[in-house]
């Protein structure tokens, strides 16, 4: 049988017509599927809340169903009235920003019946609550934290980010998507005062690395940094009154480098970045003994009217203010009132350790005089634990570092003790006889260490009322980067913030050593040179 061509033609015109519908067929089959995916999207990575590695631990936590997801339509929302709110929106948006590229969205519509939603809720203030409590509540359809404060709505936000995926830390945008395990966490502070010392005295640290620094303490609620800002090697702060304290007093340090100090504009931008993290600045100048930058850049505060050399080793306990001459108390005066203004905290701390240059009663009317000028300049003195011999306000603070005969001395003349004992805090220490860098002059401080005591039994006779709080000193003796900074201070700052966070009921060691564990990819994701403990 013969086909005709014009069938022949036929026959191919219906093959392609199969062929195409068949094509069309798929492609509105994928489209159905594809859009089936979309609203029935696979559920994000999370950690269900109570396997969170967080630290400090909180108070209590209580995990639930599901999860929630940040993604591009998530929307935020601010409830309640204080400008402070900012700071902790700004601070969640930048989070949530450079983690995903999502900009939070404004709310459209009636908040209660909205779905995909962070809310950030400032409770009533007029209750018992103290302002650092917080209550972070997560289901499917929102995220609430809520505080009497919105330093509390800051550390919720500090929780949550560690609810989220490790790589929310790295400095890039990655697509891993933000899921975050349901269930609510109520917390709170043990202690007010939750420190860290930064000593950019013996080597001076810029006011980037001093940034730096805030941006790596404050994850775990640290809220004083308190920075030492003069010692025999170097003096770090500019006094317009008194201008070769820094021009002179600032040029070297420990070792004989170019040493460097910060002009009054740069200290407002520390205060100012670490305020936006509600971190208060403490700054002290050591006095009357660890004073030979100052001596060396002015003849007149020697008793012989003869500076001497500036200094780069580091022996202590040689140097001393002249206790009995007026122009002393006058160069004080203005070094308080010239910082006083720029320091929106209310502390300033006055040093007053080791003056085993000053003669005791000396020192005792010394330390009666400086504090009567840091209060005419509306400061709360903090000073070094020997600061208890001399006759002070009862506001002012005893810094037990050293000596627990001072500790119960100052807690005697109903002064409050912030705890830095140096065996067990100072991130100078040693980790072990190995670690390259540090001192060990008050023993090795290695993880369980730092993590294994308490501050309200340390010393015999105290009692956690008569502690303000806890701060963990870092002297910078041997250290001349941010790099050795960070690893004297990580992964010890871990256990300081959970021992000045959580209720000590909930001490842990294996709890602790397994979330330091679990906290490290974050720790690299943050670029921390840190510490990788045998005892981890
Ligand atoms: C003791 S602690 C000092 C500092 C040193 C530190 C070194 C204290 C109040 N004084 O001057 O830098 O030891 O660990």
């Amino acid at each position: 049988m013969f086909i005709s061509a014009v069938q022949i033609q036929k026959t191919i015109i219906q093959k392609k017509m199969r062929s195409t519908a068949k094509t069309v067929f798929l492609f509105i089959g994928l489209t159905i599927i594809a859009t089936a995916c979309q609203e029935e999207k696979t559920p994000p990575a999370f950690t269900p809340m109570e396997t969170a590695s967080l630290i400090p631990q909180p108070v209590e936590t209580t995990q639930g169903q599901g999860y929630f997801e940040i993604d591009e339509e998530t929307q935020i929302l601010v409830e309640g009235e204080d400008p402070e709110m900012k700071k902790a929106v700004d601070f969640l948006e930048g989070m949530i920003a450079k983690a995903s590229g999502f900009t939070l969205q404004e709310p459209s519509g009636n908040s209660n019946a909205m779905e995909n939603i962070i809310v950030l809720k400032l409770d009533d203030p007029t209750g018992s609550a103290s302002a650092e409590a917080y209550t972070l509540d997560i289901n499917e359809k929102r995220i609430q934290v809520s505080s009497a404060g919105p330093a509390g709505i800051y550390y919720g936000i500090q929780t949550l980010r560690q609810l989220l995926p490790a790589s929310i830390e790295k400095d890039s945008t990655s697509s891993t998507r933000l899921g975050i395990g349901a269930g609510v966490i109520k917390d709170e502070p043990r202690f007010a005062y939750r420190g860290s010392m930064l000593d950019v005295s013996r080597h001076f640290f810029s006011k980037e690395d001093v940034k730096r620094y805030i941006d790596l303490i404050t994850p775990y609620k640290l809220n004083h940094l308190h920075l030492h800002l003069s010692d025999d090697q170097g003096w770090r702060i500019e006094i317009k009154s008194w201008p070769e304290l820094t021009t002179k007093g600032g040029s070297t340090e420990v070792g004989g480098g170019d040493g460097g100090y910060y002009t009054q504009e740069d200290y407002k931008e520390i205060v100012q970045y670490a305020a936006a993290h509600f971190i208060t600045v403490v700054p002290e100048i050591d006095m009357p003994g660890h004073t030979n930058a100052a001596l060396a850049s002015y003849p007149e505060l020697n008793c012989d009217d003869k500076a001497p050399e500036l200094y780069t080793g580091i022996e202590v306990g040689f140097s001393s203010f002249c206790v009995g001459k007026p122009i002393t108390y006058k160069f004080i005066d203005d070094v308080v009132r010239e910082i006083s203004a720029i320091t929106p905290g209310k502390y300033f701390h006055a040093g007053g350790d080791e003056s085993h240059a000053t003669q005791k009663d000396d020192y005792i009317k010394f330390v009666d005089s400086v504090q009567k000028i840091v209060s005419r300049h509306d400061k709360v003195m903090i000073g070094w634990d020997e600061i208890q011999f001399a006759t002070l306000d009862s506001t002012t603070v005893a810094q037990f570092w050293a000596s627990a005969e001072n500790a119960n001395g100052a807690v005697s003349k109903g002064h409050k003790l912030l705890i830095s004992p140096a065996s067990k805090m100072y991130m100078d220490m040693k980790y072990d006889s190995l670690t390259p860098l540090g001192l060990k002059w008050a023993g090795y401080i290695e993880i369980d260490d730092a993590y294994n005591w308490d501050p309200a039994t340390y010393v015999k006779g105290i009692t956690d009322k008569d502690i303000l709080g806890v701060e963990a000193p870092l002297w910078a003796e041997t250290l001349e980067t941010i790099d050795q900074v960070e690893q004297m201070v990580f992964p010890r700052i871990l256990a300081y913030a959970e021992i000045a966070w959580s209720p000590s009921t909930s001490k842990d060691w294996e709890s602790f050593k397994a979330r330091v564990k679990n906290n490290y990819p974050r720790l690299e994701n943050m670029g921390i040179d840190f510490y990788k403990s045998p005892k981890l």
